[in-house]
């Protein structure tokens, strides 16, 4: 990683370690962001660690993901957020003011500091150079509270840009390029640094499209250097002050280098269900669509409301399809209405949603049942739009416009049109009257009846047994493991959430473990390849905890979720294909010693009783980790180590 640009501001934040590729580190945050699916959970995490005031330069609360308000919960999760932050120091962004990662783009980033947040597109502010990576709630609430961010110290891959976008090709395209040569597994502990000729065709909304769907790689983070066009960009968002110039040096060190020519791709798309399922528009041309989605974080800027104003202008949608579009954030939103842009767009058909994530998270526009949606989101993850049989495509602005305007997947270059190339004007509207400012750090705490305490855990027992409750396949999502949509209005309920664990896989998951708790039994969940893919949230680690799970045993677990796994104290265990064949659901599994063997750097023991072997699994934990799983989880680490002090 010699002379890179992750060299360089890792250098600078680095507080515990060494940057060989594969130890352990620990980093300086800068900037911490939460969103209220997660951030409600954070800060009750964060009060309990009894911190009076966050130590980071800059905290950011942004209400985005659940804004409809279907009863009181989401409404006094928003209260319990507004009233937490002004306590504690944090600014708070409010519903409407748009998608974290959009405004923290245009507002707050600042190029060569670090971010973390409890969103796992956090990287989207890589764009501008940020080190900026997606983490658990209590990860983020402990960086609050000044605490470094551990990771393991990445292997830094090259991706080399050369040419110019031609026309109709935009950023979602160059990211599906990269997703289809890495695809969406065996990326852990790797970030994505662009470097080279072509960087300085992309403006910071379009490095900011391709850091942000990065994600879907599972790379820690992807990050661009800051140039010229990154300061014209901050000046256009009366930010030029915190502008610096940052970028690797010329004979930087890349682990591996990936090649990309701009000017030789072409419009392409994720078919359903996996954002690395990548083929050309041509090859799936045709099929009729019921639905075209445009925004959320990867593709809702200025410049892509714009290029679909444009290409609608005069025309409308056709007559078969329910035509939806959500800003990115009211910026965008003001700006388009400025430019009669939105009256082209509200007159060719569209629905117009507020700011948020919305239909991105399952919230509202579901699709008919088995039919296909294309939308410009960064997840296509089976049942994550509400419809479990929805075909759902992931595609540029450009083609899910031309497909809109044809009722088909259609590749853009077939609409016979001049291609609108939008650039953003010298200024952006800059209006912040919807950020409130802390003020009272002796704010009282509004709680509404849906929001209860973090559960807590035990220590890791000396002995125990679990029974396998469920054996699932490859590419298991947070998103399979616990559901979004319509019951995110339960995650500050974690007794009620936890029932909806596997809800759409298998609906007695939770049922089953309630039962062999009763029996005095734990749990033990059996994975394939890249368990845990997807999303940041720790309910996806919290509610199996909560019901009694101790350990998952998996092919390769990915970072985030391997990371929240152990801060609620479950064993990440590693097993091989041979392993995985042998378990089956039901299996009592017999774990005689496994504080011995954490402690003595042993393989995990296991004797399956009801097969009548004994096996052992493989973990990677650093010393810190495996201090987290025996105190069971890393609140109580941090109580315990309070107490040592
Ligand atoms: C997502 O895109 O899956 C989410 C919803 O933004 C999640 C966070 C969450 O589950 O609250 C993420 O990406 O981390
Ligand atoms: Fe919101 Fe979707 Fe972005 Fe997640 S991916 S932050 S749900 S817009």
């Amino acid at each position: 990683m010699r002379g890179t640009l992750v060299e360089k501001i890792l250098n600078k934040h680095l507080v515990e370690g060494e940057l060989t590729p594969g130890s352990p580190i620990a980093i300086r945050i800068d900037q911490t962001l939460t969103q209220d699916a997660t951030g409600t959970m954070a800060f009750l995490q964060f009060e309990a660690m009894n911190i009076p005031r966050v130590k980071t330069e800059l905290s950011v609360s942004y209400i985005d993901h659940n804004t409809l308000q279907m009863g009181f919960e989401n409404a006094d999760d928003h209260r319990y957020l507004e009233s937490v932050a002004d306590r504690f120091g944090v600014i708070y962004s409010k519903a409407g003011n748009g998608i974290c990662h959009q405004v923290h783009l245009e507002r707050f980033g600042v190029p060569g500091k670090t971010l973390l947040g409890s969103d796992s597109h956090t990287p989207t502010n890589g764009g501008i150079g940020m080190f900026a990576m997606g983490a658990g709630g209590l990860d983020v609430a402990s960086a609050m509270a000044g605490e470094p961010f551990y990771l393991t110290c990445p292997r830094v891959i090259g991706v080399h840009l050369t040419g110019k976008l031609p026309d109709w090709v935009s950023a979602k395209d160059v990211i599906l390029k990269v997703l289809s040569i890495l695809s969406s597994r065996g990326n852990v502990g790797c970030v994505l640094e662009y470097f080279g000729e072509g960087v300085k065709n992309l403006t910071v909304p379009d490095r900011a499209t391709i850091t942000n769907m990065g994600a879907e790689t599972g790379v820690t983070t992807s990050l661009f250097p800051s140039d010229e066009e990154t300061r014209r960009f901050l000046k256009a968002q009366k930010r030029e002050d915190v502008f610096s110039e940052l970028k690797a040096d010329k004979d930087a060190e890349y682990d591996r280098v990936i090649e990309i020519d701009l000017s030789a791709l072409e419009p392409l798309i994720a078919k359903p269900h996996n954002p690395d399922k990548v083929v050309p528009v041509r090859e799936v041309e045709g099929i009729p669509v019921a639905q075209v989605c445009i925004g959320s974080c990867t593709n809702s800027s200025y410049r892509d409301l714009m290029t679909v104003a444009n290409i609608l202008k005069g025309k409308t949608v056709s007559k078969k399809i329910s035509f939806v579009v959500a800003p990115g954030s009211r910026q965008v939103l003001q700006m388009i209405t400025k430019e009669s842009a939105l009256t082209d767009i509200i007159n060719a058909g569209a629905r117009i949603m507020e700011p948020a994530c919305g239909f991105c998270i399952g919230m509202g526009q579901a699709p008919p049942t088995g039919s296909v949606s294309i939308r410009t989101i960064n997840r296509n993850f089976e049942g994550r739009s509400g419809t479990k049989d929805a075909q759902v495509y992931l595609a540029s602005p450009e083609t899910a416009i031309a497909s809109a305007l044809k009722g088909k997947i259609t590749d853009p270059r077939d609409l016979n049109m001049k291609y609108p190339r939008i650039n953003y004007p010298d200024s952006f509207i800059i209006d912040d009257s919807m950020f409130i400012m802390p003020e009272n750090p002796d704010r009282k705490i509004e709680r509404g009846p849906n929001i209860g305490p973090p559960p807590k855990n035990i220590p890791l027992p000396d002995e125990f047994r679990t029974v396998v409750n469920i054996k699932v396949g490859d590419k298991i999502t947070t998103d399979h493991i616990m559901p979004a949509g319509p019951l995110l209005k339960y995650r500050s309920n974690i007794d009620v959430y936890s029932r909806y664990v596997f809800h759409y896989v298998d609906e007695e998951f939770s049922d089953r473990c309630k039962e062999y708790k009763k029996d005095g039994k734990f749990c033990t969940i059996v994975g394939g390849d890249s368990y845990g893919q997807g999303s940041s949230r720790e309910h996806a680690a919290m509610c199996p905890m909560h019901l009694g799970v101790k350990a998952v045993m998996a092919l390769t677990i990915e970072r985030i979720h391997r990371g929240n796994l152990i801060n609620f104290g479950i064993l990440p265990l590693y097993i091989t294909r041979d392993d995985y064949e042998r378990l089956n659901q039901g299996d009592i599994l017999h774990f005689p010693e496994p504080r011995d063997n954490l402690e003595n750097n042993k393989d995990i023991r296991i004797i399956n009783d009801t097969q009548g072997y004994e096996f052992t699994c493989r973990y990677d934990l650093s010393d810190r980790e495996k201090e987290i799983v025996l105190f069971g989880g890393l609140l109580n680490y941090i109580s315990e180590k309070k107490k040592e002090k």
